[in-house]
């Protein structure tokens, strides 16, 4: 059981990690993004992963305090890369609903960026379906004071909410990733297929950029190919690794 002051404590003496997972060009095999993925080092029980952890972050308001630290983090590590000549692709950061509530958010994350030295451009926010069609007229009034700034919406998890594409089209977005649910059977199960095919058209033909998440197979990579959904993400390719140990792959492939 995790105590909310357990993670007020996990915050103070720096718990939290960031574990990076690249997404490629399926063609090239190009790196052309990376996401950052939340873990707490707790000192017992090892690497917790964040759905253990991240509900109660969010009932008890720390999501804020620790999703700063997340983007600060997320930030340098990205700036870090460019600088190093290792990696100039976008770094894409996940966002809980409070995070997204704030009405200051797009001032703060001007904040950081400013503060860790890395351009608007570089950086990408993931929010789910179901959290920006909460309240859809305010999800785009802050959607698109976060576009002003030169950053990059992806909406996370897609398929698992209630939104049409044609609605959530009038948000200023810029990509979707199909959640894993819809992609882990898409070799065996022809209803999958369908259905990963039809989300991958529809999304090229309203112009947004479409990534497929949870790709574990060649198999599946093969038909991500012919189906011309640009960009993957998952085990086939890469875990989410620390980031010394993707500092020292993206240095291999120098
Ligand atoms: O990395 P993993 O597959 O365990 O992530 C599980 C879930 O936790 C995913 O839904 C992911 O979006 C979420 N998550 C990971 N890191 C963060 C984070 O920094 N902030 C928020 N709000 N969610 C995160
Ligand atoms: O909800 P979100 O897309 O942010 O969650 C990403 C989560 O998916 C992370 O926890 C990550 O560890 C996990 N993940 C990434 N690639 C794969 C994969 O190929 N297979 C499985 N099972 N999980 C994956
Ligand atoms: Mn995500
Ligand atoms: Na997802």
């Amino acid at each position: 059981l995790i105590l909310e002051n357990e993670l007020r404590l996990a915050l103070e003496r720096k718990q939290f990690v960031l574990h990076y997972q690249p997404q490629l060009d399926v063609y090239s095999g190009e790196i052309t993004g990376i996401e950052a993925l939340l873990r707490w080092q707790h000192p017992q029980h090892g690497l917790v992963p964040p759905d253990r952890f991240i509900p109660i972050a969010e009932d008890s308001g720390l999501i804020v305090p620790i999703g700063d630290w997340v983007l600060r983090a997320a930030c340098a590590q990205a700036h870090a890369w460019r600088v190093a000549g290792l990696l100039d692709a976008p770094m894409a950061v996940n966002l809980s609903a409070r995070q997204f509530d704030q009405p200051d958010l797009p001032e703060q994350i001007a904040s950081v960026l400013e503060a860790t030295g890395l351009p608007a451009t570089r950086l990408e926010l993931e929010l789910t379906e179901s959290l920006v069609m909460r309240e859809p007229e305010r999800s785009s009034d802050t959607l698109s004071r976060c576009k002003a700034l030169g950053l990059t919406i992806a909406i996370d998890d897609f398929g698992t909410g209630y939104s049409s594409l044609a609605y959530l089209r009038r948000f200023p977005i810029d990509r979707l990733k199909i959640d894993r649910s819809f992609i882990k059977d898409i070799v065996d199960e022809p209803d999958d297929a369908a259905i990963a095919q039809a989300i991958i058209a529809m999304a090229h033909s309203l112009r947004l950029n479409v990534v497929a998440e949870g790709v574990e197979s060649d198999a599946q990579l093969s038909l991500l190919r012919q189906w011309h959904c640009g960009i993957y993400q998952g085990f086939l390719s890469s875990r989410p690794l620390p980031g010394e140990a993707l500092t020292a792959l993206l240095r291999g492939m120098k």
